[in-house]
Parts: structure tokens; sequence; C-alpha cells
């Protein structure tokens, strides 16, 4: 549907007073909804936002890509940002369906249609709804998330901010019917324009493009029998693209069984981030051995979880390092080679070696999607990935849940049609890094601050260097060999992060990693990673915790944190 109306919109200017705490974390704005929809909050930041494009632009007219993830306030949202774009001299919006797009949609939608950049309505993994929480994403013209540089500008807009601007007149906009449309608006000498996009069909046809859906289909209901597998979208932006892909495309709806697929507002309860805790009715479904493969996704799609028959747990960390390791399987990097691998700094050590075995170069940035960016504009990598459940490559420029998932059906199709079996595999190739991660969420007051504190402390004063400890449980021997405050200079612009967490390395390689979250929207997360290399066969079936117990029980004593956090334990455990 095309339509273009002759009514001129005048635009409105409304006074409003800056707020100080829109300072985004690692990965947007993110905030309970009840203060997003108050007092202009969220009006506010989309006007620095929207100042900060007009003035890096030179007021070149930008045009945008606009998605979200469904949870509460993400239409009323979209709503606003159309009305705020036209009269803040956007020239073009691509909108969502019903407001809804994945943010690995997003990054496609950007890079094939080649815009500005885009604007995600998403707080990811937190749980969503009027009572929990909302966030705000900008991402770049490569269709990354935005870096630093970016975010810290529109943060000092927010805090000088006297009025926003919008067409009131626009709010009425049909998000449900595909079309473009052309408006008016007073002052501007060119029209502003809107067009409705299903972002499902952009990112299908790339993932076409990547992947070898025969294959996967012929995997699933081909003719060495049925390969049953579970899809959970834990009610996130997933479920349309879920259906589309393993019903539609890959014709495999026997094979596939799916659940929460209908995206809710506040995804029905579920805190709709794809771990061991949070997706344990995946968990609880794979125990049963119906199923060879599950999968779940986060809120907005870019996260994932990996699991086999009965349930086996693919950590992160591993994850990416056996698709490192296979990544001639997927007809994408037989056709663009496979340059570089790279992981946050707290991501276990698991891919270093495939890199080292494959002659990679592997590059270690801080915690957040946007530092890998420059890496793969590039061409420093092709696949990269996160210990917090997320991993992608150079086809975007966010973490991608689908990209993941087929990526494990092209190595079960091509290698091993068992998870279990392709992890043992690895194991036996390259050693096992043994990893977890404890979170110990929301706390409140300034203890957790005080904890990193006395950690940064240490590491100037190289308080622990050389020094020994015999654990408080397991009896082990643990010599530091380094400890310090993780910062990173960006290889491609120079740009340098600092204070991205403390770091504790032991001569035999393990290591131990202290940091606050920066996606939480109440209190303070305390995250503790562990990491431990073993080259032994007789291990590599062991429990990871009952393996790390030892080193775990180190960090609670080296970092006092029961004493600064007042939790013996921690919420979730990965
Ligand atoms: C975001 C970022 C990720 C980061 C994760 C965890 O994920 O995109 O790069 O690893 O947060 O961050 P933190 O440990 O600071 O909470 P998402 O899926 O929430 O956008």
């Amino acid at each position: 549907m095309s339509n273009s109306e002759q009514v001129k919109h005048t635009i409105e200017t409304r006074p409003t007073k800056p707020f100080t705490d829109q300072k985004p974390g690692t990965s947007g704005l993110r905030k309970p909804t009840k203060t997003f929809i108050e007092n202009q909050y969220f009006e506010n930041f989309i006007q620095a936002y929207f100042d900060d494009l007009n003035e890096t632009n030179k007021d070149k007219q930008a045009t945008l890509v606009v998605g979200g993830d469904g949870r509460h306030f993400v239409r009323e949202g979209t709503r606003i940002i159309i009305q705020m774009a036209a009269a803040n001299n956007v020239k073009k919006l691509f909108v969502a369906r019903d407001g809804l797009m994945s943010t690995p949609s997003v990054s496609c939608v950007i890079r094939k249609r080649n815009t500005d950049g885009g604007i995600v309505l998403t707080a990811s993994h937190n749980p969503g709804g009027i009572d929990n929480d909302f966030g705000v994403k900008f991402n770049i013209s490569n269709g990354g998330p935005a870096p630093e540089a970016v975010t810290n500008s529109v943060y000092d807009k927010t805090r000088q901010l006297t009025n926003i601007r919008l067409c009131p007149t626009l709010v009425n906009i049909d998000l449900l019917t595909l079309g473009k449309h052309t408006y008016e608006i007073e002052g501007r000498s060119t029209p502003f324009e809107i067009e409705i996009i299903d972002s499902v069909d952009d990112y299908v046809q790339l993932m076409k493009s990547i992947f070898d859906f025969d294959k996967i289909h012929n995997l699933l209901v081909g003719d060495k029998g049925k390969f049953p597998i579970m899809i959970n979208a834990l009610s996130g932006v997933m479920g349309p693209y879920v259906l589309r892909i393993f019903h539609e495309e890959l014709k495999a709806k026997d094979a596939v069984t799916v659940k929460n697929c209908k995206n809710l507002e506040d995804f029905g309860g579920h805190h709709p981030d794809p771990n061991l805790t949070y997706a344990h009715e995946l968990v609880e479904d794979m125990k049963h051995g119906d199923f060879e493969f599950g999968a779940a996704f986060d809120g907005d799609g870019d996260r994932n979880m990996i699991l086999g028959k009965s349930g086996f747990f693919v950590t992160p960390c591993d994850s990416l390092a056996v698709l490192a390791a296979n990544l001639d399987c997927i007809p994408y990097f037989k056709k663009h080679g496979v340059h570089g691998y790279a992981r946050s700094m707290p991501t276990s050590g698991a891919v270093d070696r495939v890199a080292a075995k494959n002659q990679k170069s592997l590059y270690e940035v801080p915690t957040g999607w946007k530092f890998f960016g420059n890496l793969m504009d590039s061409k420093l990598i092709s696949i990269c990935g996160e210990e917090s459940f997320g991993t992608g490559s150079d086809h975007i420029r966010e973490k991608d849940g689908m990209w993941a998932v087929l990526s494990w059906l092209s190595v079960l199709a091509n290698v091993d049609r068992s998870v279990e079996k392709i992890l043992h595999a690895h194991w036996t190739t390259f050693g096992r890094n043994f990893f977890t991660r404890y979170d110990y969420e929301e706390i409140d007051g300034p203890g957790p601050f005080a904890m990193l504190k006395r950690l940064e402390g240490m590491c100037m004063a190289n308080e622990l260097l050389n020094k020994t400890f015999v654990t408080p449980y397991g009896n082990k021997e643990y010599t530091v060999t380094l400890m310090d405050d993780f910062h990173y200079t960006d290889p491609v612009d120079g740009s340098y992060t600092e204070k991205q967490g403390i770091r504790i390395v032991f001569t035999d390689g393990s290591r131990l990693v202290f940091r606050l979250s920066g996606t939480g929207a109440r209190g303070a997360t305390v995250r503790l990673y562990a990491d431990s290399y073993e080259n032994d066969p007789s291990t590599y079936t062991k429990d990871a915790q009952e393996m790390l117990r030892p080193l775990v029980s180190l960090a609670l004593e080296i970092a006092q944190l029961k004493d600064f956090t007042g939790r013996d334990k921690p919420t979730v455990i990965t």
C-alpha cells in the first residue's frame, strides 16, 4: 500500500527538563518501564539521539530503522519515535510491522537497505511488562550497536536538553499494514516517509544466503529418519522467525516442536534470558530424551542457549569454539573465507585454542557486542562470541540467536548427529576449558561498588602478584601470575576503554574475573567468572561445577564477596 497525504503536519516544541541518569550501559539504556513512560523520560532520550544525529550528520537527512521486541511500551514507543522523527529532520523510517523486529533483524535491515542506523526498543534479556524493564538501543550504519563515542555524546545531550520536538498529528499511523506513506511537514522542504516492513522477510533471505537449507531439511526430516528438536522462544520476538524458518522454509514441522512462539508484552511472565535458570522449561523438556537438540532465545532474539539430548548443556564459550572449528560446514564461510576470531574478555579461552590450531588471529575485547564491530568491518574477524549466550558472525553486526541455531544444525548435519559427541570430539582435540559464571543480581546499597573498588586497589598495588593460595574448598594451590583491571585499545580506530573487569590469572592458565553488569535496571549485579583448562581426557566428562568449586571458593575469599554483598549464594549459576 502506498499513501501520500496533502495535509501539512505541524511541529510542536515542548519544554522539558533534563535527566541526569540517561547514561547507556553495556547495551543501551535500560530502566524500569514506568521510568521510561513517566515525565517524558523516553522522549528526552530520543530527542538527545536526534540532536546528536543531526549534529554528526551535519543536517543531512537520515534514514533509520525502528523495531522492538514486543515488550510493554514498544508499540507506544514506536509511535512516539515516528512523531519525533518527522519533527527532527529524518528523511525516512523503516518501521517493523506491529513494531516487532528482532535485534539481529534490525542489523540485517540497516545493512540491506543502507540506512544511517536504527533504534531498537528492547531491554533484551531483562523481563518485560509495566512492572519490569524497558530499554532503548541505538545502532549505527554498519548495523552494529553504537560505540561509546556515540552513546557518550548522546548522554551529554540528555543532560542539557530543554525541549523536545514532535508532530503530534502523526500519532495514529497504522503499524499493521505493510506499505509506504509520505507526509508533508510544516517547515520542512522535503516530505517525511515511512515504510512499514516485514522484517522476517529480509532476515529469512539473509539466512538462506548463508546456510544450506536443503541439508538442514534433510537432517531434520530426511532419509536418516526424523531428528526431533525443540525450540523455545520464551514469548519474545522470535516466534514469527521460528515458525517461518522451521515450519515454512525448512518444511520440518514434523521434527520441530516449538514453544512460546506467541509474542507477549510481559513475555508471559518469563524472564527471557536463555540460561539454565530462566529457560528451565526447555531444560525440563529436554531431560526426557525425546529431542536430539534444543534451543532458546532471549526477548530480542540475539542470545541463544544450545542443549543436546537429555539436556546436555553446551556452554556459550564451547559453542563459539565448536562453531569456529567447523565453519567449513557453512556455505557462507566457504564463499567468504574465514578471517580471525574474537571473544569478550570474560569468555573462556576455548576459542583461543581453535585459533592457535587454525593459525587465525584471536582478539579479546571488553564485554559488549559493540566492541566487535570495527574488527568485522576491517575484516579482522569473521566469528565472535560471548559467555553471555551471544554468538555471531560478520553477516551482520549483532549477535544472532537464530544464526547460532542454524549453524549448530549445519554442524549436526555434516559432522555427527549428536551434540554430546561433537563436544567430546572437540575436547579430545583441543582439551576442555571448564567455565562457570555466578550472578548475584539486584543487590541494593554500595557493597558491590566497594568490593570492586577494593579489587581495583589491589590491582594498582600489584598486591597478589606471585602470591600462592590454597583454596578453601578442595585444597588446591593457585599462584597468581597477573592481576589487572582490563582495558582495551581498539586496533582499528585506537579508541580506549578502561575499567572493564578485574582479571586474576594463575600460573596454570586458570582465570577469575569480577565485574559489575552493565545491563541491569535495578540495584547492582555482580558477575564472577571462572575458567580453567584441562587436557587430561579423564576429566572431560566431569561436572563443571564440581571441577571449578575450588577456584570459585578462592574467588569468593579473595573478593570477600559475602562481606561486601551480604549474599551467600548466587541468583544464577551458568
Ligand atoms: C548485552 C550485550 C552483550 C553483553 C551482555 C552482558 O547483551 O549486547 O554484549 O555480553 O549485555 O552484559 P552485562 O554483563 O554487562 O550485563 P544483551 O543480550 O542484554 O543485549
